[in-house]
């Protein structure tokens, strides 16, 4: 195989991260420049010709709607661009989820996109960046990952974008798919994918929006009083993700609250606050006037809630069909 020229777009994270001492638990993210992690990676002797940028150098609970429009901008130039082969963008795995999933509801599916973070420091014992990142170029040199949006890679998974979850705080097994575990297993030697591409030759599905309307999650819990709706909902506010109780429940009050809101055009998305399982239609989201995310969690309806409103979709039944598609 002839050396493939990849982009690697770096935002920082714990992939980048140094605590300055191998067992220190606390350490700070978005420490290490491109250029060292690229050193480091380069020593592996993997085939590929890299380029490295640095977007950011942030903690991914600091990302923003900025360093959105930056590695949208700069991944869809590397797309057009003939020489280059795919993408690889560095992420803390906090916030990995929202960016890959707007990437990949906003990017063509031509070329493979991949993000990769790491559980572990750069300093630390047992550091999993580098094997991460291995994996990675693995997949991204793949002709097989164009065509399935973009993909996430932590640990030996691949994950699809619509899939992929934080599901624990720690340890290097911390990401699952949903419902999707994984679309392929890879090693640093190794690659198998489960299945063909699905999306081959896909343009983006909506145009990138460089303000997203604000769409704040409610999150409910048990005595939830319902003014924290009216708390919550300002005048900008443009629809609402619920992160309900089991599938996607919540308190007569807030749910009335919630109606309220509905009758007046504010889309309200009912998702559901459990790791696991659909939040279906019910017949009473009908009469509520409400709008059921499906497989989507929280952080990924909201991603969605705000792209189809930028995109001037507002009927419910074509927001619910999206949810439905996806
Ligand atoms: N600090 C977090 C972040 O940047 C955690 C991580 O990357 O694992 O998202």
């Amino acid at each position: 195989m002839t050396a493939p020229n990849i982009l690697v777009l770096a935002t920082g994270g714990t992939i980048a991260g140094a605590a300055g001492d191998a067992i220190r638990h606390d350490y700070r993210p978005g420490q290490l420049g491109i250029e060292e992690l690229l050193e480091r990676v380069r020593a592996l002797g993997i085939a590929a010709s890299l380029t490295g940028k640095q977007i950011a150098n942030i903690g991914s609970e600091d990302m923003s709607p900025a360093i959105w429009a930056a590695l949208h901008r700069e991944t869809s130039a590397a797309m057009a661009e003939p020489e280059c082969d795919g993408v690889i963008i560095t992420h803390g795995t906090d916030t990995v989820e929202e960016t890959a999933f707007l990437l990949d509801l906003t990017l063509p599916t031509t070329k493979p996109v991949v993000l990769v973070g790491a559980m572990r420091p750069a300093d630390a014992v047992g550091y999993d960046g580098l094997r991460n990142f291995a994996n990675a170029l693995q997949v991204v040199r793949s002709p097989e990952a164009a065509g399935r949006g973009v993909l996430v890679v932590m640990g030996d998974k691949v994950i699809a974008a619509r899939d992929v979850r934080k599901a624990r705080t720690r340890g290097i097994d911390a990401f699952e798919g949903f419902p999707r575990a994984s679309v392929a297993l890879v090693t640093p030697s190794a690659l198998e994918w489960f299945g063909a591409p699905w999306r081959v030759d896909e343009p983006a599905r909506f145009a990138f929006a460089e303000a997203l309307p604000d769409v704040p999650i409610l999150t409910v819990f048990a005595g939830m009083p319902a003014d924290y709706v009216a708390r919550l909902v300002t005048p900008a506010t443009r629809g609402i993700v619920v992160e309900g109780l089991g599938e996607g429940n919540m308190p007569d009050p807030v749910r009335q609250a919630l109606v309220a809101l509905a009758a007046k055009g504010l889309p309200v998305v009912r998702a559901s606050r459990l790791e696991e399982g659909l939040v279906d239609r019910e017949p009473e989201d009908e009469a509520n006037g409400f709008v059921t995310a499906r497989a989507l969690g929280p952080p990924k309806a909201r991603i969605l809630l705000a792209l189809l409103i930028a995109s001037g979709v507002a009927d419910l039944v074509a927001i619910q069909r999206e949810y439905d598609r996806r």
